[in-house]
């Protein structure tokens, strides 16, 4: 058995990519728990809160919320400011994109599609693109969060602009973000870490 094993849904994104990311990046001895079509609502009642990603870590036990995976992730693999105050900047952070994510996502539930394309534009219009000012603020001159040195938290970043950015959700334009030049520039510094380009060459 691996040493640790992330269970997540079977796509690229979400909170559980950047999870898998941070084992990658980090050399770990893990299993990537990919859950099939069906198999969710049977596995859902055996996750701590009802809710993936999930990291099970041998001899000691089962985590889940994603801030404290990558948390835990960044500190047990050097991803994560050894400064209090610093880390503590990098967790204000983690928890700022949840806070948009569940946002957004809430957006996922609407059926109605008036209903949520007037939901999405008026996201688009100011939460967030006021949300990436936010961000931007916080970020000094790179090209990671931490400087040089690439974080959980620039992971979760990275993953969370890469929704949009992609297109992936309709009535959103892909550049919603792109008045935040330093997060762009950090998304992009990301994406070209040589691990991470080894992550998806390997994935796709
Ligand atoms: N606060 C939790 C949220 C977990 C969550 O809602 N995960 C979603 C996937 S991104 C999920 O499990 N959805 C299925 C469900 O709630 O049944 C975290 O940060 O991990």
């Amino acid at each position: 058995m691996a040493t640790y094993t992330l269970t997540y849904f079977d796509f690229h994104g979400g909170r559980g990519e950047d999870c898998r990311l941070a084992l990658h990046l980090g050399g770990a001895d893990w299993a990537d728990d990919r859950l099939g079509r069906g198999t969710w609502a049977e596995r859902k009642p055996t996750t701590p809160f009802g809710g993936v990603p999930v990291l099970a870590v041998e001899g000691k036990g089962t985590l889940a919320q994603s801030n404290a995976i990558l948390g835990y992730l960044g500190r047990t693999f050097g991803m994560h400011p050894a400064d209090p105050f610093e880390g503590a900047r990098h967790e204000m952070i983690l928890e700022a994109v949840e806070e948009m994510r569940t946002k957004v996502s809430t957006t996922l539930a609407i059926s109605e599609p008036e209903a949520k394309k007037a939901a999405r534009e008026a996201l688009a219009a100011g939460p967030l693109p006021a949300w990436a000012a936010q961000v931007e603020a916080c970020i000094g001159d790179g090209p990671f969060l931490a400087g040089d040195a690439l974080s959980v938290t620039d992971l979760k970043l990275f993953v969370f602009h890469k929704w949009f950015a992609s297109g992936g959700l309709d009535h959103v334009p892909t550049d919603v973000l792109a008045g935040a030049p330093k997060l762009t520039r950090l998304c992009e510094a990301v994406k070209a870490h040589p691990g991470v380009v080894a992550y998806y060459a390997a994935r796709t």
